[in-house]
């Protein structure tokens, strides 16, 4: 099973395995490039998509990584002063050296350094969301408290 997985996808459900998740990875004929299609594609609401956000703190110049309801704008404003420092949407050039992944296909785990994390708090409100998995066309679904335990990531209001 999954035998035929795409590099980075197959990247994405080690990365499950070895945080002790049974997550099973899909790779679609459909793309899931945007949260539209990925809902489109998967059959489920697009507020049940996780967007993995990659946002650049413009003095430290840190990564963070914000998971988002699919239908959600992060405020920037609001993010900003919860987290004391002004932050921008990374470009892609920043996105795919902090997470090894590119644009489209960003999962919220197996980054290629451990990414501060905000979850938002409306994707609490499902039973079942879904994550992209490395490329433009994988997922996997999961529960929101798995989403959490996945990325260690702090619930906030982003919207
Ligand atoms: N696979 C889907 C759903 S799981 C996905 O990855 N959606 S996403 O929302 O997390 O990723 C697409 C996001 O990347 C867009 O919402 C947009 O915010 C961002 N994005 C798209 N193009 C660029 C770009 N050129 N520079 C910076 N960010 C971009």
């Amino acid at each position: 099973m999954n035998s035929q997985l795409s590099p980075s996808a197959e990247k994405v459900q080690r990365s499950l395995k070895e945080a002790g998740f049974d997550f099973q990875v899909i790779e679609l004929p459909q793309t899931t490039r945007s949260a539209q299609e990925a809902a489109r594609a998967v059959g489920c609401l697009v507020e049940q998509i996780v967007k993995s956000l990659i946002f650049r703190t413009k003095e430290s110049n840190r990564a963070i990584l914000i998971l988002v309801s699919g239908a959600n704008r992060v405020n920037e404003i609001k993010v900003s002063s919860s987290l004391g420092e002004p932050i921008e949407k990374a470009d892609a050039e920043f996105v795919r050296e902090k997470t090894g992944f590119s644009i489209g296909g960003v999962p919220p785990l197996g980054h290629r350094e451990k990414l501060e994390t905000l979850v938002d708090e409306d994707l609490l409100n499902y039973e079942v969301i879904w994550a992209a998995a490395g490329t433009p066309n994988a997922v996997f679904s999961l529960s929101p408290q798995d989403l959490l335990k996945i990325t260690g990531g702090k619930v906030i209001s982003v919207k």
